[in-house]
């Protein structure tokens, strides 16, 4: 049922005489779930029965209680939607290298199955466990459609370079999804016995300054909801309303895609299936597959992917010879993150961003590539852009913004433009060229009300 290709054994132990345990990272979901759906398969083969468990990491690269808050309530939808199915969901509180090998002994699990994320601490957890546990531990990339280390054994350098090798195995992996295997042993209680969730939120280390959103519901069942609004509604103007970030043209799919509650194939299928306009699919479907799993090949293939020691060197070379020109302005965080610069449009993307906690996509662009400019280095431009886009953004934290932000300010995936200051030969970007573009002052009038994200 799973590709083989979706498999990538992590070492060589048999099975034992145990459950199959599901640790759940990155794909917080019941439907459409590869690695579930892995588990499940083996422990038919087993006859035994699946658990899932998910470690919750009181401190998880900076999120805040936003994050936090957006994710426990998908994974409270998660724990129901296992439960009908027959399946244990438990929450381990602390760092998985610590918490789990104890779980597994204290539950006898014979088969440890996870699901694939290219990030350092994740990729960190996962070589912890694995020396702390002598029971078969495979991985599942259940997050791309095309398998990431399957499609390309190295960094790629481009759209153009990943896309040549993606396009001819869209058939192979862009497949539709078997239904669970059914009849599988099961030792759940005959009444759900939910996880303290509010106990879990407070239990919680995050920094509570930076509130919650009311204007996406989190979990599967609203991912869904707003997927079929989009492919009804605004699928057929992507292509044109996309880059017009005073219009709701996006698809606003990004913080469910980032936590997993929705699978990115699932929402390909739904495209392809649509008889929206073939130019839009198209729009569409580059920034969904090429775009978004060129970030995961990013950051698997280039630990750098969150410092300017991962640029291409012809742009560190360029920027380095610019490092002291003189800058026309300079602001510090503080200044960035309260949006106190002179340019109202920056400042508009950062009140966007800080209240609604999802900038527009064509804003981020302009709202990193001025970092650089009012910053006294590129590094401290990186590390600003990184922060406050991890801190306020619900989709922060993922491949797809390390990218965004290497693109923006070191020109990862990008390549040379006509030389400039501070810049380099990094693509710029300036406000005449976004007034050209599109309407900046509803843009900005839009920002103030907000009325867009009720
Ligand atoms: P849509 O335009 O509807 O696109 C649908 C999906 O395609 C997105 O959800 C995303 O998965 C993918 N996608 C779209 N554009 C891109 C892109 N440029 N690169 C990779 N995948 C893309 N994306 C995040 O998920 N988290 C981030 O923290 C993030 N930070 C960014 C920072 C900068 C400086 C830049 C330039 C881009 C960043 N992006 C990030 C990528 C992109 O802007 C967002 O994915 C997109 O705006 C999310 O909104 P949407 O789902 O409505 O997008
Ligand atoms: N993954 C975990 O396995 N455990 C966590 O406690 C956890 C917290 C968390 C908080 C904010 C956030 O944006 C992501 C978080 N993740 C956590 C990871 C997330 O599920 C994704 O795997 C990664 O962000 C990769 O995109």
């Amino acid at each position: 049922m799973v590709n083989p290709l979706r498999i990538f054994p992590l070492n060589a132990y048999p099975p034992q005489n145990g459950c199959v345990l599901y640790w759940m990272q990155r794909d917080q979901r019941v439907q459409d779930n590869w690695a579930l759906l892995y588990a499940m398969e083996k422990a038919k083969i087993l006859q035994q029965a699946v658990q899932v468990v998910f470690c919750l990491s009181p401190g998880y690269l900076g999120a805040t209680i936003r994050q936090y808050g957006f994710m426990l309530k998908g994974l409270q939808e998660v724990e129901e939607g296992l439960y009908k199915i027959g399946v244990p969901f438990e929450v381990l509180l602390g760092e998985p290298e610590q918490a789990l090998p104890a779980y597994i002994q204290k539950i006898k699990a014979g088969v440890l199955v996870t699901d694939f994320n290219p990030l350092k601490i994740n990729l960190e957890w996962r070589e912890m466990v694995k020396t702390a546990i002598d029971i078969p531990f495979v991985e599942i990339d259940a997050h791309n459609i095309l398998p990431c280390r399957v499609i390309s054994e190295k960094l790629e350098y481009s759209a153009f370079t990943f896309r040549r090798k993606a396009e001819k195995r869209f058939e192979e992996f862009l497949t539709e999804f078997p239904e669970p295997v059914k009849g599988l042993p099961t030792n759940i209680p005959d009444k759900l016995i939910p996880t303290d969730w509010a106990g879990i939120k407070k239990s919680l280390l995050a920094d509570h300054h930076v509130p919650e959103v009311g204007w996406i519901v989190p979990g599967e069942t609203a991912a869904r909801k707003a997927l079929t609004g989009f492919i009804e509604n605004r699928l057929s103007t992507y292509a044109t309303d996309r880059n017009f970030p005073e219009r709701k043209g996006q698809s606003d799919l990004s913080p469910w895609l980032h936590f997993g509650h929705l699978s990115p194939q699932r929402v390909a299928l739904e495209i392809q299936k649509s008889t929206a306009a073939s130019g839009s699919k198209k729009a569409f479907m580059e920034e969904l597959i090429i775009r978004r799993e060129l970030a995961d090949n990013f950051c698997l293939n280039n630990p750098d992917y969150d410092n300017t020691h991962g640029f291409y060197s012809w742009a560190w070379n360029s920027l380095n010879k610019h490092r002291d020109d003189s800058r026309e302005y300079c602001y510090s965080v503080d200044q960035f993150e309260k949006a106190r610069t002179h340019d109202p449009l920056w400042n508009a993307a950062q009140i966007e961003m800080t209240v609604t906690g999802k900038m527009h996509g064509f804003m981020r662009m302009y709202w990193a590539k001025k970092i650089l400019e009012w910053t006294a280095s590129p590094e401290e431009a990186m590390t600003v852009a990184i922060y406050l886009n991890d801190k306020y953004e619900l989709d922060g934290r993922d491949p797809c913004g390390y990218a965004g932000i290497a693109w923006s300010i070191g020109g990862t995936h990008d390549r040379p433009w006509s030389e400039r200051p501070v810049f380099g030969m990094i693509r710029y970007m300036n406000y005449q060229g976004c007034r050209r573009k599109f309407n900046v002052e509803e843009y900005i009038r839009h920002t103030k009300g907000e009325e867009h994200r009720t």
